[in-house]
């Protein structure tokens, strides 16, 4: 059975195959990027959830298959929350990780080491071409570092350190970031669903 990965973002997907292929899934996983056609969708929800289902529903419609979607972000203790649902284009250019997480720390110089507490949070949901949806969520907290360290990854990864760790999610290695992080415990709690739901 074919399943859409409704997303653009070439780290989600290269994680999302790792994430589905390890929990047993053997569908044939296929990118949004295969059908350049259908046109971004307006991500105007007001959460991560929303936003997962806005885009799942949009993709699954728009091909007739069940579709996956991932909204996820970076939630700082001290921000309130942001960047939150605006994780991808904090500095106003949407993708571009590099400015957004160069304005994030420009943002929190100030701020000492007890009080950068922040997580990701992934929201995973599943559309079918008849409406049927479900949606699940997984967080990673950490604190943040006041400098970047660490090549793997993508987004904020070089200055989130996980709870435990002594290491910034970009020094994991992709199947360590896997076991632990936002998206990791989201889509395996989702693929149980995806049994039931789709076969
Ligand atoms: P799609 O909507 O096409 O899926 P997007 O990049 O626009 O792609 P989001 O709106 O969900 O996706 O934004 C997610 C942003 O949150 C992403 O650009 C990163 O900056 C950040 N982010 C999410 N997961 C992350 C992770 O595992 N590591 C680091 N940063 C992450």
């Amino acid at each position: 059975t074919r399943l859409i990965l409704a997303t653009r973002n070439a780290g989600k997907i290269t994680e999302l195959h790792a994430i589905l292929a390890d929990a047993g899934l053997d569908h044939d996983l296929v990118g949004a990027d295969a059908y350049p056609d259908i046109p971004d969708v307006k991500e105007t929800g007001v959460t991560f959830a929303e936003n997962a289902l806005l885009k799942a529903h949009a993709l699954a419609q728009a091909t007739g298959h069940p579709a996956v979607a991932d909204d996820s972000g970076l939630c700082v203790d001290v921000l309130g929350g942001a960047p939150g649902i605006f994780s991808a284009r904090w500095s106003g250019t949407h993708g571009d990780d590099d400015a957004n997480l160069k304005l994030l720390l420009a943002q929190l110089s100030d701020i000492d080491t007890p009080h950068r507490g922040a997580y990701f949070t992934c929201a995973a949901a599943l559309a079918l071409p008849d409406g049927t949806e479900r949606v699940v969520e997984g967080r990673l907290t950490g604190i943040l570092r006041h400098t970047p360290a660490g090549t793997q990854g993508f987004g904020y990864d070089p200055i989130l350190q996980p709870d435990g760790e002594s290491r910034t999610c970009a020094e994991l290695t992709p199947a360590e970031k896997n076991a632990i992080s936002h998206r990791g415990k989201a889509f395996r709690a989702l693929v149980p669903v995806v049994r039931e739901l789709v076969g």
